[in-house]
């Protein structure tokens, strides 16, 4: 059966999932700890835990929500969730969620899964209840019996470090849901967990494609994945061997559920607005384009067979005829669409906040960057599987990166000073390719480096940016290590009854 066909594994120990020697110890520790909160919180043990990874994105940025596959892999740093359901006395009412680090206080919520998540009053539990709501409504498409929604204990452990581009919100996401479902005696095939977990992190207001919870729950281990979407799959990418992927911090943190209607949902609105230009220039009327043109990707074919008239099939060739490189006003679309932005959008509260907060709007540059950024995604994959030598193929993705964050910074305007200095140290230092990784505007960086260079490349890096943010008490020497590390494709989702 195709991998993901099959349901989220169950483990009875910890050693399928966290590899031998001292990471086994470390998880053995942190299940012990997590066990011991539970019983301090709650005065019971936990019944199942579930364990869902981080992701780093090798590449193809900002394209999973236009529709285009993306290039991820899992890293052992993860979100584990320990429950009980309870069907007794008051708390059955309640799902309450605590978490091992006593920075993220005890949230309480309604066992209701048609609550309203409190978008204005954003909280970390907020998460929880996405999967929670996500769960039952997938559950009741399925006409799956989970019985009448109960109370829920619950208690985090995260390792993910948060607002870093690495994914900490879909490991939380992905963990509930896949520990509700557990702790109901369900089980489900992973793509649909996929899907149905990509669609409930929305809740959170931010209008996210589906890469983080794709690979958080389809990962691995040894491997990257290409994920494609509608439908979601996966198809292993074995990384050249000789090169390492190592993880820095830019430090600057991107607090995307608070930023989206600047930052990321406005690129989604861009990207929609830029799509619907180009169906009405291609010929599309505009009843059409407003009410079928979702993404980019929808109008890639008309895109290149106008291309194609002029002798390419290049989709970039397209826009540039098409579309003006300077901003686009909202009076300019609304000329071309006939109809108010406003309007179009009605639907949608998180994207009458943007067109609220923008100015204008740079469909040209956005669209470039997509479907230049698309191609590079498969020119990866095709280089991976070519028959260069391991190091022309090192040399040819660590080319293909720096082109991504070129286009991430230029075109698409996801970057912030602290990525670029970081990005340009670790290029200085022997950095095969640097770019960005996740949404950006802060978070990670993530570079490809010869392996026997490895740890003299990290030593650098603390010489050349973390020092000087240690001097300044940004952060502490002992914690250098959660801000920069090597990375290897650790594994997916699973489920651990002990
Ligand atoms: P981060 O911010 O790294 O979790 C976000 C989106 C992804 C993808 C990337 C940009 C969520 C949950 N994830 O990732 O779907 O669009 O940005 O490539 O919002
Ligand atoms: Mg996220």
């Amino acid at each position: 059966m195709a991998h993901e066909e099959l349901p989220i594994p169950i483990f009875s120990s910890l050693e399928p999932v966290f590899g031998e020697g001292s990471p086994l110890d470390e998880a053995q520790l942190r299940f012990q700890t997590l066990k011991a909160k539970f019983v301090e919180f709650f005065g019971h043990e936990p019944d199942v835990y579930a364990r869902a990874p981080g992701r780093v994105n090798l590449i193809g940025e900002h394209i999973d929500y236009e529709g285009y596959s993306v290039l991820p892999m899992a890293i052992r740093q993860d979100t584990i969730v320990a429950i009980r359901k309870r069907d007794l006395g008051e708390s059955a009412k309640l799902l309450r969620i605590g978490n091992v680090n006593p920075k993220y206080s005890m949230c309480t919520y309604p066992a209701d899964p048609d609550q309203e998540i409190d978008l204005k009053n954003h909280k970390w539990g907020h998460y929880f209840i996405c999967g929670y709501k996500g769960f039952f409504e997938f559950a009741k498409s399925k006409k799956a019996d989970v019985g009448l929604p109960v109370g829920l204990d619950v208690v985090v452990d995260g390792t993910v470090p948060t607002g870093s581009g690495l994914s900490s919100s879909a490991a939380l996401v992905c963990s509930s849901t896949i520990a509700i479902m557990a702790a109901l005696d369900k089980n489900f095939p992973k793509k649909e967990i996929a899907q149905l977990t990509c669609e409930c992190e929305r809740y959170i207001g931010t209008q996210s494609g589906g890469m983080d919870q794709a690979i958080s729950i389809m990962a691995k281990t040894g491997f990257a994945e290409l994920i494609d979407f509608n439908p979601i799959r996966a198809s292993d990418v074995q990384l050249p061997s000789g090169g390492t992927f190592v993880i820095a911090h830019s430090l600057a943190e991107s607090q995307k559920a608070v930023t989206a209607a600047t930052n990321y949902n406005n690129r989604v609105v861009e990207c929609r607005l830029a799509a619907i230009v180009l169906a009405i220039k291609l010929g599309m009327s505009s009843n059409d384009a407003v009410s079928k043109v979702k993404t980019l990707s929808d109008v890639e074919g008309l895109c290149v067979s106008f291309a194609n008239n002029h002798g390419s099939s290049d989709p970039v060739l397209a826009i540039k005829e098409l579309l003006m490189e300077e901003p686009y006003t909202a009076v300019d679309i609304e000329k071309i669409t006939g109809e108010s932005l406003t309007s179009i959008f009605a639907n949608s509260p998180s994207s009458l906040d943007v067109l609220r907060a923008a100015k204008h709007f740079k469909l040209f540059q956005r669209a470039s960057h997509v479907y230049s950024e698309a191609k590079r995604v498969y020119a990866f994959r095709d280089t991976v599987l070519s028959k260069l030598s391991d190091e022309d193929k090192l040399k040819r993705l660590g080319a293909l990166m720096n082109e991504s964050h070129h286009s991430c910074s230029v075109l698409y305007e996801c970057s912030c000073p602290e990525l670029e200095e970081l990005v340009n140290i670790c290029r200085d230092n022997g950095a095969l390719g640097a770019r960005l990784t996740g949404a950006g505007w802060g978070g990670c960086a993530v570079a490809l480096v010869k392996e026997n260079i490895v740890p003299q490349f990290i030593l650098n890096l603390k010489e050349s940016f973390y020092q000087s943010r240690i001097n300044k008490g940004i952060i502490s020497k002992n914690d250098l290590g959660l801000y920069v590390f090597a990375s290897r494709p650790s594994s997916g989702a699973a489920i651990f009854k002990f």
